[in-house]
């Protein structure tokens, strides 16, 4: 565990957020001049939240980043070059030339899986990926990020369940930027919070200051931590705000000026660049080095996008399939042995706690409460036990002619199989 950050950390956590903003500056100017194919969905504002999380996690980690996470993607190991020559679809770019924009990722070096525009469908992919890396020993984690709006889909609540009841490893940070394209967020959902979805799932959430990128370094740290022990997934919501329209074809006009004003005051690398300076962290000198040192970057990544090539119209048909482009090999960190019959074999016994019935009720007001409710529930009930908990599993009819003995109260049963949990419906114990 990682408590706490160098001085050289701190400085490079500025770094990925200038360079976040910048490269997402000259993509703008790109579009302009009809140099991109397909849209820039900017992340100007939020860049605290794609660096910060992504910061907190390990080598072997995975990810896997939303349209929104250019600084994720930095942070990981991809350089601006990768960036835009994507953007500008080269022969030289991650999927040389076939696809554009997000639309790319690295499973062999960076462990990258490669987002599709489809909300929500990341979630259950990267539970998948953190229960593999459970089965093959390697004690990863992985992150994905979903917006305010995302998180309505079915795919969310889904992977969500699935996730937490696999108690798979895996962090799921909610970018609440209060819009869904023109819809704000108290128009999506009835909830304030939406890490409040959490106790749905019976999982443990954070919610952060999103512009902050030390509070969220830190918080994605401890959950990234909770998943490693076992105690995983876990939701962040992080509050930020969309800086600019959905993508470049949208002027924001439905959003308040206001909201906007009252933003900007909080913009996380006006923030953070006081917090360096006034914890002098870095000085003048620094600084200006730093931000020489991205512009350098970024116009030389610029100039070799522009002069790469196009892919030649041969290469359309190539890859479609998978002609050993993909060979990866599972790296088993545990003896495959283990998880092979016969070691792996396991009874068919399951372990039963309680019937889901409701708790035994303490005192007679509360006893004749639980009553009425159940009766209410449950037409033609007619048993109960004897202390006035109604009797797991019996069978009763309208005429009481079938109702079964009463099966012990719950808190005494242990039912081992499914067999003796079946047995049990019918009333054969
Ligand atoms: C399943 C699905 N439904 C609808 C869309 C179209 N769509 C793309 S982005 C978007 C709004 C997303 O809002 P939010 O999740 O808050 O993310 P933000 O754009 O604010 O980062 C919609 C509706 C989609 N890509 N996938
Ligand atoms: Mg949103």
């Amino acid at each position: 565990m990682q408590a706490s950050l160098t001085r050289e950390q701190q400085v490079e956590l500025y770094y990925y957020m200038k360079l976040n903003r910048s490269l997402e500056e000259r993509l703008v100017n790109l579009f302009r001049q009809n140099k991109l194919l397909g849209g820039v969905y900017l992340s100007v504002g939020q860049e605290a939240i794609s660096v910060g999380t992504a910061y907190a996690l390990g080598p072997g980690d995975w990810i896997a980043p939303m349209i929104r996470n250019v600084g994720a993607l930095l942070v990981r190991g991809f350089l601006p070059v990768d960036i835009f020559t994507q953007y500008m679809a080269r022969q030289t770019s991650p999927t040389q030339g076939k696809d554009g924009t997000s639309h790319f990722g690295d499973l062999k070096k960076r462990h990258v899986v490669s987002p599709i525009s489809m909300l929500g469908d990341l979630i259950p992919v990267m539970t998948g990926v953190a229960m593999a890396g459970r089965y093959l020993g390697q004690n990863i984690v992985t992150m994905t990020w979903i917006g305010d709006g995302g998180t309505s889909t079915g795919a969310f609540h889904e992977g969500m369940n699935l996730a937490a009841q696999q108690k798979a490893p895996f962090v799921c940070v909610i970018e609440n930027n209060q819009w869904a394209y023109s819809t704000p967020v108290s128009r999506q959902v009835p909830v304030r919070d939406l890490a409040e979805r959490a106790r749905a799932y019976g999982i443990k959430s954070f919610i952060v200051d999103g512009n902050d990128v030390l509070a969220v370094w830190r918080t994605s740290q401890e959950a990234v931590d909770l998943c490693r022990a076992g105690e995983g997934p876990v939701i962040i919501e992080a509050k930020t705000m969309r800086m600019r329209g959905h993508a470049q074809h949208d002027p924001a006009e439905y959003v308040p000026k206001e909201m906007f004003e009252y933003w900007k005051q909080r913009d996380p690398l006006e923030l953070y660049e006081k917090y360096l300076t006034n914890n002098k962290l870095w000085d003048a000198k620094t600084r200006k080095a730093l931000e020489a040192r991205i512009e350098r970057e970024l116009q030389a990544a610029m100039e070799t996008a522009e002069q790469a090539s196009f892919p030649p119209a041969e290469l359309a048909e190539q890859g479609v399939y998978c002609d050993g482009c993909h060979t990866i090999e599972a790296e088993w960190k545990r003896s495959k042995k283990e998880v092979t019959p016969p070691a792996s074999s396991v009874e068919p016994v399951w372990k039963v706690e309680g019937f889901g019935v409701k708790e035994a009720p303490q005192t007679a007001d509360t006893k004749a409460a639980v009553e009425e409710t159940l009766a209410a529930e449950t037409p033609g009930r007619q048993v109960k036990s004897g202390n006035g908990i109604p009797a797991p599993f019996t069978k009763s009819s309208s005429n009481g002619k079938n109702a079964a003995k009463p099966a012990k109260p719950a808190a005494k049963q242990n039912v081992k199989s499914k067999p003796a949990l079946v047995a049990a419906r019918k009333g054969r114990r």
